[in-house]
């Protein structure tokens, strides 16, 4: 028996129409109008929108001293059906060892999403380096530095970019970078705690646009000397945005994403009273309203390509985790919850304000985020042949967001008291159901990863010229 899901509108990154889709097993077999049903469990989806499950590329579930994924199934609940988070790489272990302990020990039989995994290069060194070429082997054909971060573990110097760019698109590993200046934020840092500036409305003039715009430049002219192509996580400024932009209209394979929150607040965020603003503190930080606004535009015209939560629940929560800063912005943990909530503050703030269409949410929350990761059309689509990840979305649903409805297993929600427009009623994750109108109904810990396939998203105009 399988399941037919009814009448939908169904919507995708191009179209929108109305039919029916069969599920057989974990795949899609058929989509069409008035399929027949003899035999088959039946959903119906009339009056509701239909679309891929999310795919939220960018999550933390081990780094930044995040929970982990034993709060996954938030993710289902926002109906986002699939996440990539970034491994870490222990001091003395190889890139693809850290993959395989990381599932073997933290993954397996916890994870309730399917999950992309994503490395990161934290043991900088020539075994590093050449481990890139065995990424795919283990379903990895994405890995991150930090620009950011001096004297601290995650840092990686310029030397090491240029030497994983030039090796990554020996095997298609598309290279992510985390574009801060270290060395102006470390200044900046040191200059304003030592004036007693330690509050977080301070948190954003230690980052400034510029050291991000410098940074993601800086990288790019090395991905441009490297002839590789190069991709931007988590850009949040106008500045940064157009270095991107230029940069690919002159030919360099240059691209980015941006986050919910860079879509949804501001820097006046982080400057809440009583400590509240801490609860904003996430690297690079939240910039000022025109930044804003021109993130929608980036995201409408294309000049960004997808958009990441960049969910990091921190343990701890407010109360004792961003607490740690209390008396020095620097010190609170960077990061907050997001997973749940990615898909309705697009829907809400974006399709229901005609800021961007259907189309543009579909492709930006699910087809792109796909691609980039090397994993579409298994995931981020509505295909025959691909994994029945379908969320029935009920656009007439009003409410509000509340910790009370969170399951990201933190104290604060970051878009607290926020409208909601819509909601997922039913989500399938590979046409099993998992969560219906805003509770999770299904099996935790069922979760697969999905292997990325090398030579993804950013490697389609790169040419070796
Ligand atoms: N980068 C991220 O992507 N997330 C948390 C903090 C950071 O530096
Ligand atoms: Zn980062
Ligand atoms: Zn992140």
């Amino acid at each position: 028996m399988g399941l037919i899901i009814k009448n939908g509108n169904i919507i995708t990154s191009i179209n929108e129409y109305t039919a029916d889709i069969l599920v057989e097993g974990e795949k899609i077999v058929a989509i069409g109008k008035n399929l027949d049903t003899n035999g088959h469990e039946v959903v119906d989806a009339r009056g509701k929108y239909v679309f891929p499950g999310g795919v939220d590329e960018h999550v933390h579930y081990n780094s930044f001293n995040s929970l982990g994924y034993e709060t996954s199934h938030a993710a289902l609940v926002g109906g986002t059906t699939t996440v990539g988070d970034f491994v870490v790489q222990p001091m003395g272990v190889g890139l693809k060892d850290s993959v395989i302990n990381y599932k073997r020990d933290s993954i397996e039989g916890v994870a309730t999403p399917d999950y992309i995994l994503h490395g990161i290069i934290m043991d900088p060194c020539e075994e590093s380096i050449n481990d890139l070429v065995n990424m795919p082997s283990v379903g990895v054909s994405s890995v991150k530095l930090f620009m950011a971060y001096k004297g601290m573990p995650y840092y990686v110097s310029d030397e090491w970019i240029f030497k994983a760019l030039c090796k990554g698109k020996e095997a298609g590993v598309t290279i992510m970078v985390h574009a801060e200046n270290a060395d102006i934020i470390d200044v900046l840092t040191k200059k304003l705690i030592a004036e007693g500036k330690t509050e977080p409305k301070y948190f954003g003039e230690s980052r400034p646009v510029l050291s991000e715009a410098e940074a993601t430049s800086r990288a790019i002219y090395m991905a441009k000397t490297a002839h590789a192509p190069i991709f931007v996580v988590h850009v949040t400024n106008q500045k940064a945005a157009e270095v991107i932009r230029e940069a690919y209209n002159e030919g360099v394979s240059a691209y980015g994403e941006t986050c919910t929150h860079y879509l949804m607040l501001n820097d006046e965020n982080l400057a809440k009273p009583n400590f509240e603003g801490a609860k904003y503190v996430c690297n690079p930080p939240l910039r000022p309203q025109s930044d804003v606004d021109f993130m929608w535009e980036a995201i409408n015209k294309g000049w960004l390509k997808s958009v990441g939560s960049d969910h990091c629940a921190i343990i701890g929560g407010f109360a004792t985790g961003k607490h740690k800063g209390i008396d020095d912005f620097s010190k609170i943990p960077p990061g907050s919850p997001g997973v749940q909530d990615r898909l309705y503050m697009l829907w809400t703030y974006g399709v229901e304000t005609g800021k961007i269409s259907k189309q543009k949410f579909v492709e930006v929350c699910c087809t792109m985020p796909a691609k980039i990761c090397g994993v579409y059309p298994q995931k981020g689509d509505i295909m025959v042949g691909s994994d029945a990840d379908i969320v029935v979305f009920d656009p007439n649903y009003k409410g509000v967001i509340s910790i009370k409805d969170s399951l990201s297993g933190s104290d604060f929600c970051t878009y607290e008291g926020y409208e909601q427009k819509g909601r997922a009623e039913k989500v399938f994750l590979r046409g099993e159901l998992m969560a219906e109108n805003g509770k999770f109904v299904g099996e935790m810990g069922k979760g697969k990863q999905v292997m990325s396939k090398p030579y993804a998203y950013c490697y389609n105009e790169f040419k070796d010229s």
